[in-house]
């Protein structure tokens, strides 16, 4: 946990507590006992403190949160090393976040490598820096970069933390850091305690803070008790400013929003271990990856690829389609340059990996394959029956479809066990989820090559099992399926929307079909009118697309209410003899997101999600869930399983017929339990 090393007249300190350093328990305590040796050896006349491996320390062990932390506590271990009558010198190694960056403002000096990373993320965990890094860093770097990095919780470079006076001094050569520190332990500089030092900045910045960025405090409380903190340190003496920190910190780590964020943390990290799959194995080979269809998803699947640096092949049936196809993805990389986010060379760079071809017969040398064409059985059959007779042998083939049955399609190939689901979310290239479907015949080492693979090009992989719409899209239906019922019945489309969006969802039920398009899943017959749906395609109202769905929207995409719309409900309610009724809007709740639960549990039940809190991550990463509830899993957990089971009781009548209250939530309610 904790390694001494004495060298000269200076001990040298270090963490060592795989993967990441974290300050657990033992730790603190290792490091407690380590610095009271020190401080007591007159032969000892500096200190120096580092992490072992790559990182400085990851800060708090986020495992301890919720349970009773066993002294000593962090914030007396850093007053330990801020009060140490030897100079302290940190040296950091690698990256220093939370807990393991207020060790080193604790520190008289920092040294840091080059590569070295600094960021105080607990805003991220729903909690605050809560071992003085509030106090201290605004004493370090003043109020106005202290409020940026503590409220947005991302991580500064090396260079921007000397400029910043974060840091003391760089070292290039990661070699030499610690005989640097030590040298710098052993130059006679006296100790420096941090919180001697003033705060500098104008109180002021901390509200204009806000004022500038309301985003980063929508639907949540960490932040603004962020600022609190901070203004505790630009007008309180040190101690009482760190009482005050201590306050809000225990106000937090105990709340519903920490328990939401911490959850998703793990969970996050969960969702990439499979279940089943041996430790061990072997992956495929990936240098090559074909792509059939240039189509929005083709593009966007693309350019995960050339961002990560793997050649693509992008085959397309006609030459219009393909050269359109190649002029999106330029086109889309040549924005995120004109923002500043990228440089012309990379974009250069991913252009010269895609090769475009108009023969299937172009993929032979692919180590894979994903298609992404047309959402129909039949075509990814045809498709699939003569990939088998292309791909080279071993080659692995990824179907993108997000609804449609992997086993089905496998089998129009002899090679099922080299077959998967590849579900990727649009925009492709910006959504980070990737549903991983398992078909039956799936061989272990294709799902361990794409799991890996889906982490290579910055995406979150979950793994589901073969179902009608998978994990999320099954999900949605009976929250779809409720809200047109909800607008029949007597809501408005814009009532349901707004439940939604005040939930913290991006867009409601309604505004996301118009995004996705009305006409998904259409059966294209202007004459067939069996829903408000059909009424709305054959009216040609397909949504954004079209300037009109179930709103109307100017050029601008500002969408606004449609009285056409509004006079097509009132039809459809006299044509099925509906009077209209209020509807409040925890029915909508129970109709629209309890339901989803419900089929979320059912997933579980069948296998479908290895885990709840892996449905928790589809709904983060996929379909913009708000994370500070954890994901739909969670959020329920949270509600209390009981009242979700009994909330849909008592609409039963008003939910589909024979709608299915999943037997696993029945039970877990009864035992008054989690889905875990
Ligand atoms: N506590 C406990 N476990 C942690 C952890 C932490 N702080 N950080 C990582 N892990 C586990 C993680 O679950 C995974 O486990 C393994 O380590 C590798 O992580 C008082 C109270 C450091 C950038 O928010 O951002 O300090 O899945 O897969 O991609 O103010 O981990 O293998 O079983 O993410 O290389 C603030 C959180 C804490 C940093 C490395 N610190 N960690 O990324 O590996 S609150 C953070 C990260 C705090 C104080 C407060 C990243 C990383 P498993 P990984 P990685």
């Amino acid at each position: 946990m904790i390694q001494t090393v004495r060298s000269g007249t200076i001990v040298q300190i270090t963490i060592d507590h795989r993967p990441v350093n974290a300050l657990g328990a033992e730790v603190r305590a290792g490091l407690a006992r380590a610095l009271a040796e020190a401080a007591r050896d007159d032969a000892v006349s500096g200190i120096v403190i580092t992490g072992a491996g790559k990182l400085f320390s990851a800060g708090a062990d986020i495992a301890e949160f919720g349970q009773a932390m066993p002294d000593p506590q962090l914030p007396d271990v850093l007053d330990q090393i801020e009060n140490c009558p030897k100079p302290v010198v940190a040296a950091i190694n690698g990256t220093a976040l939370g807990g393991g960056l207020e060790v080193a403002l604790a520190c008289h000096y920092r040294i840091a490598a080059a590569d070295a990373r600094f960021g105080l993320p607990e805003v991220k965990l729903g909690i605050l820096p809560g071992a003085g890094g509030t106090q201290r860093l605004p004493r370090i770097v003043g109020i106005a970069a202290a409020v940026d990095m503590i409220v947005r919780g991302e991580p500064v470079q090396a260079a921007t933390a000397l400029q910043s006076g974060l840091v003391d001094r760089l070292v290039d050569d990661p070699g030499a850091l610690l005989e640097a520190a030590r040298a710098m332990a052993a130059s006679g500089l006296p100790p420096r305690p941090t919180r001697d030092r003033p705060v500098t900045g104008d109180p002021v910045q901390i509200d204009a803070f806000r004022a500038a960025n309301p985003r980063l405090f929508k639907g949540l409380v960490a932040p603004d008790a962020c600022l609190d903190a901070v203004r505790a340190a630009a007008t309180l003496p040190f101690a009482d400013g760190q009482a005050r920190e201590q306050q809000l910190f225990g106000n937090l780590v105990t709340g519903a929003e920490s328990r939401a964020l911490c959850h998703a943390f793990f969970a996050e990290r969960a969702a990439g271990k499979v279940d089943g799959l041996p430790a061990d194995v072997a992956l495929r080979q990936i240098a090559r990856v074909g792509i059939i269809g240039a189509g929005t998803m083709g593009g966007g699947i693309a350019m995960n690829f050339l961002s990560a640096g793997i050649p693509i092949t992008l085959v397309e049936t006609s030459s219009e389609a393909l050269e359109r196809g190649v002029a999106t993805i330029r086109r889309n990389y040549e924005a995120t340059a004109a923002k500043g986010r990228l440089t012309t060379a990379q974009v250069e760079t991913a252009m010269s990996l895609l090769s475009p071809a108009l023969d299937l017969d172009a993929l032979s040398a692919c180590d894979m394959v994903i298609e992404a064409v047309y959402e129909t059985m039949e075509i990814k059959q045809e498709v699939f029956a003569r990939l088998d007779r292309i791909a080279r042998p071993g080659a692995i083939l990824a179907t993108n479809t997000s609804f449609l049955d992997v086993d089905v399609i496998a089998a129009s190939t002899a090679r099922p066990q080299d077959v998967v689901g590849m579900h990727f979310f649009s925009p492709a290239n910006v959504m980070k989820l990737v549903e991983v479907v398992r078909g039956a015949r799936t061989a272990p080492d294709v799902l361990a090559t794409v799991m890996a693979l889906g982490r290579r090009i910055g995406k979150v992989p979950v793994v589901a099992g073969v179902c009608y719409g998978f994990i999320g899209n099954r999900m949605l239906i009976p929250r779809q399926g409720n809200a047109l019922a909800l607008i029949l019945e007597g809501a408005s489309p814009e009532q349901v929307d707004k439940v939604h969006t005040d939930f913290g969802m991006p867009m409601g039920p309604f505004q996301m079909t118009d995004l996705a398009g009305v006409d998904i899943g259409w059966h294209r017959d202007p004459q067939r009118i069996e829903s408000l749906s059909d009424a709305l395609c054959a009216s040609g109202r397909w949504g954004q697309k079209t300037r009109a769905g179930f709103y109307d929207y100017d050029e601008t995409r500002t969408r606004s209410s449609s009285p056409l719309v509004a006079a097509l409900i009132e039809e459809f309610r006299a044509r099925a003899g509906v009077t209209p009724r209020a509807i409040d809007d925890e029915e909508i709740i129970v109709r629209t997101l309890y339901t989803l639960v419900n089929e979320g549990a059912k997933i579980l039940e069948e296998g479908i999600a290895q885990r709840a809190s892996d449905i928790d991550v589809v709904w983060l990463y996929g379909y913009g869930w708000p994370r500070w509830t954890g994901g739909p899993m969670h959020w329920a957990e949270e509600q209390g399983l009981a009242k979700i089971v009994e909330a849909l009781d008592r609409h039963a009548s008003r939910l589909p017929a024979g709608f299915p209250v999943s037997a696993l939530l029945r039970q877990k309610a009864a035992e008054g339990m989690g889905f875990a």
